[in-house]
């Protein structure tokens, strides 16, 4: 194996017109206020989401585990052998390696937006498993999927997208990039995909509203990033951490509620005026149901669409063909 290659996708024509930081000062004064979420994803984000996922509270990694180890030989019957793993949003890499511990993977690409993560994973990966080739692609998804790297003497291909992070996407996004997967596919590849869907509504805002403030803390952190990125002055310590359920979408919403009357300098010239209990939404995570997530998958043109789920959960982990 050669040393990992990572290749960079430049932004589109649509989205480079705008740098982020224009992009993030649009958001915050349009109407919701909105930061994209992932602008929470700073290193000191990262490993707040990290400390989430050890929460007892946060449910998701704990179902998604407890499905995969169910029916993972079952899985495996249905997908390639001797495949190329897609790893999409693959930060530190380690949910990718129930596959590559099973053996049925040649290659490995991790898709991440952060270049100094991805790097480390890659460099990691390649050192435990050798036999595997270890490459990698820095993009956001927020513009689509874009693969530059070939598939090595035509194998088959496996896109892994776990950790429910599709709920992020309004469902239109979510079927675009979808639809973007399937168009990258060719028969005999699979998708195998992690989405959440909605439990006791009480239960779903505590997953998102800790008793420890781990959440609260990860969703304040996004001020600091706005800050760095605008050259703004955000306090975070005029807003307060609030998770709601929108049942009509289905939704968890993360807000930052100010909790006084304030003006923020977002850099540019521009200032943003809040009042106090405004807020600025921050995430959305869709919990789609069995029902939803099947008309995602086929909207987006998948077929044999696989459910697998355990008892009492409505988290659902999806194996689909194109
Ligand atoms: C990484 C998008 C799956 O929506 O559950 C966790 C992010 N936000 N707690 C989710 C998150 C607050 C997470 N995803």
């Amino acid at each position: 194996a050669h040393a990992p290659r990572i290749a960079r996708v430049a932004a589109p024509p649509t989205f480079a017109a705008r740098s982020g930081a224009q992009q993030l000062r649009a958001t915050l004064l349009a109407s919701p206020r909105t930061i994209a979420p992932k602008w929470l994803y700073d290193a000191r984000g990262c490993v707040l989401y990290e400390a989430i996922t050890e929460l007892p509270e946060y449910h998701l990694p704990r179902v998604e585990r407890a499905i995969l180890g169910r029916h993972q030989p079952e899985m495996l019957r249905l997908l390639p052998h001797g495949a190329e793993l897609i790893d999409i949003g693959s930060g530190d890499g380690l949910k990718a390696r129930r596959w590559l511990d099973a053996g049925i993977v040649c290659r490995y690409i991790g898709v991440d937006i952060a270049e100094d993560w991805l790097s480390e994973a890659l460099r990691r990966g390649q050192a435990r498993y050798p036999q595997v080739q270890f490459d990698g692609v820095v993009t956001d998804l927020n513009w689509g999927l874009q693969l530059p790297l070939a598939r090595e003497g035509n194998r088959p291909r496996i896109f892994w997208y776990p950790g429910s992070s599709i709920g992020n996407f309004e469902p239109v996004a979510a079927t675009a990039l979808l639809a973007q997967m399937r168009a990258l596919m060719q028969p005999g590849d699979a998708l195998v995909l992690a989405v959440d869907g909605p439990v006791e509504p009480a239960r779903m805002v505590r997953a998102y509203d800790d008793a420890a403030g781990v959440t609260a803390a990860f969703n304040l952190n996004v001020l600091n990033v706005v800050n760095r990125e605008l050259g703004a002055d955000f306090d975070p310590a005029g807003f307060r951490h609030r998770a709601v359920f929108n049942a009509d979408a289905s939704r968890i919403e993360m807000h930052l509620v100010a909790t006084r009357a304030q003006s923020v300098d977002l850099g540019a010239g521009r200032t943003l005026s809040l009042t106090a209990g405004e807020h600025i939404v921050t995430e959305h995570s869709y919990k789609h149901s069995a029902e939803r997530a099947l008309r995602l998958l086929r909207d987006a043109g998948f077929n044999g669409v696989q459910r697998f789920d355990i008892e009492g959960e409505a988290y659902g982990v999806y194996v689909a063909g194109i």
